[in-house]
């Protein structure tokens, strides 16, 4: 390839385009169905099935990048672990695994990581990223929405940073925010429920009631992931990721049902 020409495209037509089309989906997201907290594998698999199902569904992600703690197995390794039934999953998303020993799968982290993100923008799921969460809106005990601000905003000290955020109405949050159950924490602050802090490390136990409890937790408000054991107390399981991605469909099929109603 000795030269190419690039299309004639000035610096100003650039940042309309950037404008523009991101001013266009803003708009079109400040009212919605779902918005999830939290870009996790809990929140990315509630966000790929709920968009499937042809749900208006957007994630707020803090990070630039989607993924949380699903880059990594543990200790700064990436292979994950999956328990059966949820290898179920990687057969989904077409990630490559093997079988370590009777129920104990091993998969690649960035390459189920890079799956299951595309799979959910390939779903028609909206991604507001570099975005964190200020706080909910609430009407007449329902959660109604959620207060946003850049991350970049929320990070500066009150006193340099005094910019107010703005909110987003859906009918349905959902806390899929880890081991800091943010969203959740937010009503507790207004004594509006009480947690109970992640409990201690039980594999055997814990991924089965992470899914067992992954539901509504308060008007408006599901809880998914990790953010399900730091509500209810549950054990915790370590690097293993099979409840993650099940809670998250579970969360899903919790959401479908309440917007039937
Ligand atoms: C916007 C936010 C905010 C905010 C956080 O931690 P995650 O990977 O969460 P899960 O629950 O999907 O998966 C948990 C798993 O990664 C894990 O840690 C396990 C299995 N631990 C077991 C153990 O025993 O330790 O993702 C949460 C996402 C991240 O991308 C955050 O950046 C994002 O939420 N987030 N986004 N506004 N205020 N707070």
């Amino acid at each position: 390839m000795n030269s190419i020409d690039f299309a004639p495209v000035s610096e100003s037509q650039i940042t309309r385009a950037i404008v523009s089309e991101f001013a266009k989906e803003f708009d079109k997201y400040v009212a919605t169905e779902v918005i999830i907290v939290g870009g996790g594998p809990s929140g990315l698999m509630a966000a790929k099935e709920l968009a499937s199902g042809g749900v208006k569904v957007l994630i707020i992600e803090r990070n630039n990048y989607l993924g949380g703690g699903f880059w990594l197995g543990g200790f700064l390794m990436n292979k994950l672990t999956i328990r059966s039934p949820a290898e179920s999953v990687l057969d989904e998303l077409e990630v490559p695994y093997k079988e370590y020993s009777k129920g104990l799968y091993v998969a690649d982290a960035t390459h189920a990581c890079s799956k299951l993100i595309a799979a959910t923008c390939d779903s028609g799921a909206k991604i507001l990223n570099m975005t964190a969460l200020d706080d909910v809106v609430l009407h007449k005990d329902k959660v109604n929405g959620v207060v946003i601000n850049w991350a970049a905003v929320s990070a500066l000290p009150r006193e340099i940073a005094c910019a107010d955020p703005v909110s987003l109405e859906s009918k349905l949050v959902i806390d899929a925010t880890g081991h800091d159950a943010v969203v959740v924490k937010k009503l507790e602050s207004r004594g509006l429920l009480k947690t109970k802090g992640q409990g201690a490390m039980w594999v055997e136990r814990s991924e089965n009631l992470v899914v067992q409890h992954t539901s509504e937790l308060y008007p408006g408000l599901i809880i998914t992931g990790m953010a399900v054991s730091a509500a209810y107390g549950l054990p915790r399981m370590g690097p293993t990721f099979g409840a993650m991605l099940m809670s998250g469909k579970k969360a899903a099929e919790v959401a479908v049902d309440k917007l039937r109603l």
